[in-house]
């Protein structure tokens, strides 16, 4: 098996890294994504998106001339497919079923291009059964080649799911050194995979059938937000006991078999709080467990919110006369976790523009952003120093644990008024 040309289909998070690793590795690299800005700046050599460490990799892969990018497939030996998997939300039953079209539009895309002994791999997120749409799909659109559904081991195209399995944040260094779990359609496909795979990754990859590989990557993420849930029901529940849910936390991990996760201001990101639906939809009456942590998880940061109008209640009581528009709120963090810049599907955020609504100045302090997104850009909202928001808020929220934060906990401990979601003080 000779991979020298590897196409990685959808240049972002996870597509952009894995196409800038294969070329770090001296091979040709063609990546391919419809948007056609980062198309333009990866040639540049330069990245669209933040990820500690890619742009010095990417800025290498390009200008020593192994990676190159574009809006059309070209030929390859092996497509890696990693475009986004959204959910679509159903208006009537509240179901959460995934969307399917970027696999869908990446297929026939590269199926114009694809030659017998090819192989793609489908990397997104994607529920159970997808691999083997997408196969389906190849083959509607590539008439005259066989593929591993109707021809097995025979087949002309090896189809395999790697799922990725790499933290924000660590991305460049997670994606030589994790395992990886291969699904191919059939074991040569599979064989074919952890061939392409083994260029760079310096884990284990450990073969499945593409079923399995597609749950596992589910089950990694549901798994993690079940844990968090359960943290976070243990935060309103200590709450209302009185009792302080990190030390409580902290004492039950001196369990030597438990090891409970923190609580927070919610689940953001685009794959803990999306993946987990994926299982729900396939299994709706079975995956009870599963919803019910998705909807714990989804209902924190309203909970944490009433404890911010808890505190607004307590100073207009102390300050009669005073209006919502007197009162100024710092949110301490607005990013999906602590140490990023990534703004998407961030219930910190989501917290910080409630308050906005409620008619209080907003001091947002984030130290990882240089303005503020457009979600928060209303009359009542500034983007301000730690120290600038300390010295005017009249409520401090602590809502994301960033580092500096933590730096300058005890003056945060010398406010009267605090909300912390994440346990800083
Ligand atoms: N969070 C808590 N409490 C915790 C841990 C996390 O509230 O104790 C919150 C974070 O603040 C954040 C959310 O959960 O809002 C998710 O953060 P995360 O760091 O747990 O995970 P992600 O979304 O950045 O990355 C996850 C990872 N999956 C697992 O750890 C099982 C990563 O390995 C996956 O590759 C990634 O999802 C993905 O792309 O699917």
């Amino acid at each position: 098996m000779n991979f020298e040309t590897i196409s990685v289909i959808g240049l972002g998070y996870i597509g952009l890294p894995t196409a800038a690793v294969f070329a770090s590795r001296k091979k040709k690299v063609i990546g391919v994504d419809v948007n056609q800005h980062a198309v333009d700046t990866i040639n540049k050599g330069e990245i669209h998106i933040v990820e500690p460490e890619l742009d010095i990799v990417v800025h290498a892969a390009v200008t020593e001339g192994y990676l190159r990018a574009t809006t059309k497939p070209e030929p390859a030996d092996a497509f890696l497919v990693a475009v986004p998997t959204p959910f679509i939300h159903d208006a009537t039953g509240g179901t959460h079923k995934a969307d399917l079209s970027y696999i869908k539009s990446a297929s026939e895309s590269l199926a114009s291009v694809l030659k017998k002994g090819d192989l793609v791999v489908l990397e997104s997120t994607s529920p159970v059964g997808a691999t083997e749409q997408m196969a389906q799909w190849l083959a509607q659109a590539r008439p005259d080649l066989t593929f591993p559904q109707t021809h097995g081991e025979a087949s002309d195209i090896r189809i395999a799911h790697c799922p990725e399995r790499v933290l924000p944040g660590h991305v460049v260094r997670e994606l030589v050194e994790n395992d990886r779990v291969i699904g191919g359609m059939t074991p040569k496909c599979s064989e074919a995979a952890k061939a392409v795979y083994k260029i760079f990754v310096q884990g284990e990859c450990v073969i499945t059938n593409a079923r399995t590989a597609e749950m596992a990557k589910l089950t990694e993420n549901s798994s993690r937000d079940v844990s968090i849930a359960f943290a976070n029901e243990l935060s309103v529940i200590c709450a209302k006991l009185d009792i302080n849910v990190w030390e409580l936390i902290a004492l039950a991990n001196r369990h030597p078999r438990v090891n409970i996760l923190q609580p927070g201001a919610g689940v953001g990101g685009h794959c803990i709080a999306v993946d987990p639906w994926f299982i729900v939809d396939s299994c709706p009456e079975e995956a009870r467990l599963i919803r019910t942590a998705r909807e714990v998880n989804d209902g924190k940061p309203l909970w944490v919110l009433e404890q911010v109008r808890a505190k607004l209640e307590a100073y207009h009581q102390g300050h009669p006369g005073a209006t919502r528009a007197d009162i100024t709120v710092a949110c301490l963090g607005i990013a999906f976790k602590p140490d990023i810049d990534d703004l998407r599907e961030s219930p910190a955020l989501g917290i910080a523009e409630a308050v906005a609504e409620l008619g209080c100045q907003v001091q947002v302090v984030e130290p990882n952003i240089e303005a503020l997104p457009k979600r928060l850009q209303g009359g009542n909202v500034a983007l301000v120093s730690f120290d600038e928001a300390l010295t005017q808020a009249d409520v401090i929220c602590v809502l994301v644990k960033h580092k500096p934060f933590i730096e300058q906990a005890d003056a945060v401990r010398q406010k009267a008024s605090v909300v912390d979601a994440v346990g800083l003080l």
